[in-house]
């Protein structure tokens, strides 16, 4: 298949996607494994439109298994991570959340709701960067609502990742004081730490580097974390720096992953 045919099949499936709610499954919502099924029908469907990569189902299968072993909800350590996680955000002068194929595929609304709550620019950082996924996913983020979409310029380089994989815009993720990164690999994890950057990770797997390394690691599905981190950013609007400040040092980043931890030994089959 010639790049321009390929190009002109994931369009198709692309406006398909668009056209499409995400919600679409033909399954009934009280079916009691409704989000998994949801949330595999959006991965499917991101690959078949160009937006996630193969790799990236392989990540979800991963996940899930994690997700199952918690319960499949937002357990309480979590949720006082997300509300971390958005008192930072609120604090942030320039935040950004980092955007990936999986990530685009499952939440691309709530995404753009997220920054718009938050005020924060969408980046496209992709572990597999080809320049037809970078400009699919962008649109496909526009499409849902999202208006200030970076990463396509990638004038700068996070140091210590080679040259695809560290590509990022100096206006974006390179001057960003904090960085939202979900299911992030633990190389890029760690450079964009050592960038002196507080960053927030979602991730189900609580032993991945990826966590291990964030200030604010949440162990949560993304399709839970990124709408819950709306709501608490909505709730703590109005809230002074002081308060803020308050609820990101009350945060210990290593009694939520022992919680996680000690959830997935712990929890019921
Ligand atoms: O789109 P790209 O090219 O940037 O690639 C994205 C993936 C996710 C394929 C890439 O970053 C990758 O290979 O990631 P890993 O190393 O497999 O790590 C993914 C992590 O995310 C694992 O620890 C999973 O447990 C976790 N994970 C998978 N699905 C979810 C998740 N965490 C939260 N919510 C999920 N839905």
């Amino acid at each position: 298949m010639t790049e321009e045919s390929e190009r002109a099949r994931r369009s198709e499936c692309e406006s398909e996607f668009e056209s499409e709610p995400t919600t679409e499954i033909d399954v009934p919502e009280s079916h009691p494994r409704y989000q998994s099924l949801l949330t595999r029908h959006r991965i499917e469907h991101g690959v078949e439109a160009g937006i996630t990569s193969k790799q990236g189902l392989i990540a979800q299968g991963r996940g899930e298994a994690f997700d199952y072993l918690l319960g499949e909800e937002t357990i309480p350590s979590a949720d006082a991570a997300e509300r971390a996680a958005a008192a930072q955000l609120l604090l942030a002068d320039h935040p950004v959340l980092s955007v990936n194929g999986n990530v685009a595929a499952l939440v691309p609304d709530e995404l753009a709701e997220l920054a718009d709550a938050v005020d924060a620019a969408l980046e496209v950082n992709l572990f597999n960067r080809t320049e037809a996924r970078m400009e699919a996913i962008a649109d496909h983020l526009r499409a849902h609502g999202a208006e200030d979409v970076k990463g396509l310029t990638a004038d700068a380089r996070i140091p210590g990742l080679e040259h695809e994989r560290g590509k990022v815009d100096a206006d974006g993720i390179y001057e960003a004081d904090v960085v939202l990164v979900p299911l992030e690999d633990g190389d890029r994890a760690e450079a964009l730490g050592e960038m002196d950057k507080a960053e927030i990770v979602i991730d189900l797997n609580p032993a991945s580097r990826s966590p291990r390394v964030a200030s604010i690691p949440i162990v949560d599905n993304v399709i839970r974390a990124v709408p819950n981190i709306t709501a608490h950013a909505r709730e703590l609007a109005d809230a002074d720096s002081r308060t803020l400040e308050r609820i990101v040092d009350e945060f210990d980043a290593d009694e939520a992953l022992e919680a996680a931890e000690e959830r997935i030994r712990s929890g019921e089959f």
